[in-house]
């Protein structure tokens, strides 16, 4: 049987603590992860915006997802690394990644857009479930360097890799499953489980939960409300605790709807009800954060009135920004490729150069 996905705040904003989610909610700077938020979907309405506008080629929405995007990323510390797809705009917010620098994958004017050690936030993964090997690549390093279990908070280290429900049912993710459980590595798998791979249901895909999963690996699997960002907070602080503590991996599955199509370029009406939508809608997690501090009257009116202007100015930002993102040399994208550029790439390259030349 399916578990209820657990969760400490109710719709209507009461906080109702749960045994197995260890949080004390009173340490949470609870504004600031609504700040967190609402400014995490400014991120996302600009760029729909600016793909609509012909600025952006593609743009894959979050719409719904903030609050297990923000939870997630306020438990890390600064030296654990992240593994997103290509949807985590709200981690990168988190980790500091300026938000222009996303837009410029989605402009087509770069194929990446940050350095990924400056936050320890890696560059997106457009390649379903391809992330999560890297992820335990880069977790078995973690314990050769010996970052694991030494209990010193500055430096153990683990790897926190987000992944869509869709990436569950790719061979690479099942085989980062089975790396993870064998070497016991410092790894925490976060599924946004959005319930639909585009137009693919979870349920044609699997037969048992997200979280149900975890266990024929080996490993421990928590189903969270994904709407619920400090259930989900809890969550990836208990799990990340333990991975950077040597008692190796798990999987979270924070169980959420993503209100908006799978990218610009979809038209979700033609699989989806808009009843289903609508019942997400009125499960908003920014409105349900909200509702928790105007219900424990620390709802601060000048705060939301600062996240407001903090948003125009954002939105401003990032509509100059897009426009102002410099077109890559039209040789940029071959000299990426290789190290040492071989003489057939080289050979393409130089056509590739006559041919925009003469177009000039
Ligand atoms: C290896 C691979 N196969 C297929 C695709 C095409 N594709 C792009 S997104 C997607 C569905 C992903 O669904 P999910 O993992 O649930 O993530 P979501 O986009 O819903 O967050 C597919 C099949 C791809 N990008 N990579």
């Amino acid at each position: 049987m399916t578990a209820e996905p657990l969760s400490l705040l109710s719709q209507q904003g009461t906080y109702q603590p749960h045994e197995s989610l260890a949080l004390d909610p009173d340490s949470v700077d609870s504004q600031r992860l609504l700040r967190d938020m609402i400014m995490t979907r400014r991120v996302d309405t600009e760029a729909i915006a600016l793909q609509r506008q012909g600025e952006l080629g593609l743009w894959p929405s979050l719409l719904g997802q903030e609050a297990a995007q923000v939870g997630a990323a306020w438990a890390l510390h600064p030296q654990d690394i992240v593994f997103p797809t290509y949807r985590e705009h709200g981690v990168a917010w988190c980790r500091g990644v300026d938000p222009v620098n996303l837009l410029g994958l989605f402009r087509g004017t770069t194929m990446g857009g940050w350095d990924p050690t400056e936050n320890n936030f890696n560059l997106y993964t457009l390649v379903i479930g391809a992330q999560t090997l890297h992820a335990v690549g880069y977790a078995m390093g973690i314990v050769r360097d010996g970052d694991v279990g030494t209990g010193d908070p500055e430096r153990d280290r683990a790897v926190l890799v987000f992944l869509g429900d869709g990436a569950l049912s790719e061979g690479e993710t099942n085989e980062a499953f089975v790396w993870a459980a064998a070497q016991n590595l410092p790894v925490v798998f976060f599924c946004q489980n959005n319930q639909w791979a585009i137009s693919a249901p979870y349920s044609v895909q699997s037969r048992v939960s997200v979280a149900q999963r975890a266990q024929g690996f080996g490993f421990e699997g928590v189903r969270v409300d994904g709407n619920d960002v400090l259930a989900c907070l809890a969550a990836t602080r208990e799990a990340m605790a333990s991975a950077r503590s040597g008692n190796g991996p798990t999987l979270i599955e924070a169980f959420t709807y993503r209100r908006n199509p799978h990218t610009t370029s979809d038209d979700d009406g033609r699989y989806r009800s808009g009843a289903e939508n609508d019942a997400w809608a009125a499960l908003d997690p920014i409105e349900r954060l909200k509702n928790y501090l105007k219900t424990s009257g620390t709802l601060d009116q000048a705060f939301l009135d600062g996240v407001a202007q903090e948003e125009e100015e954002l939105a401003e930002k990032l509509r100059a920004g897009c426009r102002e993102l410099p077109n890559p040399a039209p040789d940029q994208p071959f000299r990426n490729t290789y190290a040492d550029m071989p003489k057939e790439l080289e050979s393409q390259m130089n056509e590739h150069l006559v041919f925009v030349e003469a177009g000039e």
